[in-house]
C-alpha cells in the first residue's frame, strides 16, 4: 500500500465497489471470473476487502475469520496454483503481527502488492515473450491466456507481421474470448476446432500457451487439450512456449505433491436432457491436462525465459519459498504469533 494511503482512505475507496468473499468465490467457481492470473488477483482483492471490513475483537478472531475466507476462496477451483499462492502471500501478513490493526495493514498492503505485481508481471512477460516471435511467424494458441495473448499482441504492436491459429476450446469455448481479443487487436486469425490442430500444424511456426500450474520438474498444467497440442507440435518439430507468471509455479510439488486436476460438471459437455437418455454413458470432463517438460521448449516468466528443467530455480530462488514453507505451505490452521 502506498504510504500516503491509510486504512480509512482504503475503506472509502473500496466501500463502493467491494465484492464479498462468497460473491467472489461464486464467480470464480462458475467461471465468470476465470484465467489463472485473474482468479488470483480476484482472491487477493476479496481478502483485502474482507480484511478492511471485518470488525473483530482480537487478533485470533481476526485471523480465524480470514482463514475461513481463505479456505472458501481456495476451495473454488483446485488446479490453478496461482490461487493458493496468492492467498499464501496475502495471509503471510499475519506473520509476526501483534495487533489487529497491524495485521490488517500488512494483509491489505500485501494484497495490493500482489495485485500490482501480477499486473506488472503480465506486462513484462508480454515484452519478453514477443522477442521469441519472429516477423512472419504463424502462432497457434490454445484456450484464453492473457499472458500468452499479451506476447502475441506485443509482437504485433512492435510491427511484426504475424498470423494466429486459435482453437475453439471445448467445452467452455474460451477460444471465443481469444478470437475477440485478437480480432480487436487487428491480428489475422484463423479459428479452428480443437481436433483440427494436427491438420494445420505444418502451417504453424510457434505454439504459445499459458499455464495454470508449473511443477518442479517443469511439467505444465493447462487447459484440457494442451498436451495434445504439445504432442502434435513436437511431432511436427514446432517450438512450444509457455508464458506464465512465477506465482503459477507450484512450491508443494517440491515435496512430491501432485496438482489436482479439476473435473467439472458433465452438463458442460452433454446437455442433461440427452445424458438422461444414455444411462450407459458416463461423461468425463477434466478441465486441465499435464504436458511433460520434454514437450516444452521454453517457459517465459517475468523473471526471464527458462528451459522447463529449471522450474526448481524459480520456486526456490525467485518465489523464495523456504523448505519450512514447502512443508507448511498454506495451512489454514496455522496461527499467527503474538
Ligand atoms: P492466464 C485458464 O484456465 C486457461 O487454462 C489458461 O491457459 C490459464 O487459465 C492461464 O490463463 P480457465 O480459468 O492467467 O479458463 O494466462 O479454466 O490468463
Amino acid at each position: 500500500m502506498h504510504p500516503a494511503i491509510n486504512l480509512c482512505t482504503f475503506l472509502l475507496m473500496y466501500s463502493m465497489n467491494q465484492m464479498s468473499v462468497p460473491e467472489t468465490a461464486e464467480k470464480i467457481k462458475n467461471m465468470e471470473i476465470r484465467g489463472a492470473g485473474r482468479i488470483a488477483r480476484a482472491a487477493a482483492g476479496a481478502l483485502r476487502d474482507h480484511a478492511i471490513s471485518l470488525k473483530v475483537k482480537d487478533l485470533p478472531a481476526f485471523h480465524a475469520e480470514m482463514v475461513r475466507a481463505s479456505e472458501i476462496l481456495v476451495a473454488t477451483r483446485p488446479t490453478a496454483v496461482s490461487l493458493p499462492n496468492a492467498v499464501h502471500i496475502v495471509m503471510a501478513g499475519f506473520d509476526g503481527a501483534k495487533t489487529v490493526e497491524g495485521a490488517r495493514e500488512k494483509v491489505v498492503g500485501r494484497a495490493e502488492w500482489f495485485i500490482q505485481s501480477s499486473k506488472n508481471a503480465v506486462e513484462n512477460i508480454a515484452q519478453f515473450g514477443a522477442r521469441h516471435i519472429r516477423d512472419g511467424d504463424t502462432i497457434l494458441t490454445h484456450c484464453n491466456s492473457e499472458v500468452a495473448l499479451g506476447c502475441i499482441i506485443e509482437a504485433h504492436r512492435s510491427g511484426k507481421d504475424i498470423e494466429v491459429f486459435a482453437t475453439e476450446v471445448r467445452p467452455r469455448n474460451q477460444g471465443h474470448i481469444t478470437i475477440r481479443t485478437l480480432n480487436d487487436a487487428g491480428i489475422r486469425t484463423n479459428f479452428i476446432v480443437d481436433s483440427a490442430v494436427r491438420s494445420f500444424i505444418n502451417d504453424v511456426d510457434l505454439v504459445i500457451v499459458g499455464a495454470d500450474a508449473v511443477t518442479v520438474n517443469g511439467a505444465v498444467v493447462n487447459k484440457i487439450g494442451t498436451s495434445q497440442v504439445a504432442h502434435t507440435a513436437k511431432e511436427a518439430r514446432v517450438n512450444m512456449i509457455v508464458a506464465t507468471e512465477t506465482y503459477k509455479f507450484a512450491p508443494r510439488t517440491v515435496i512430491g505433491e501432485l496438482i489436482r486436476i479439476e473435473e467439472r460438471l458433465p452438463d458442460e459437455v452433454l446437455p442433461e436432457a440427452m445424458a438422461k437418455t444414455l444411462p450407459n454413458v458416463t461423461v468425463r470432463n477434466p478441465a486441465f491436462d499435464v504436458t511433460p517438460a520434454e514437450y516444452i521448449d521454453l517457459i517465459v516468466t517475468e523473471a526471464g525465459a527458462i528451459p522447463p528443467q529449471m522450474a526448481y530455480v524459480i520456486i526456490r530462488e525467485y518465489l523464495g519459498w523456504s523448505i519450512e514453507e514447502f512443508q507448511k505451505s498454506y495451512e489454514p490452521s496455522h496461527h499467527p504469533e503474538g
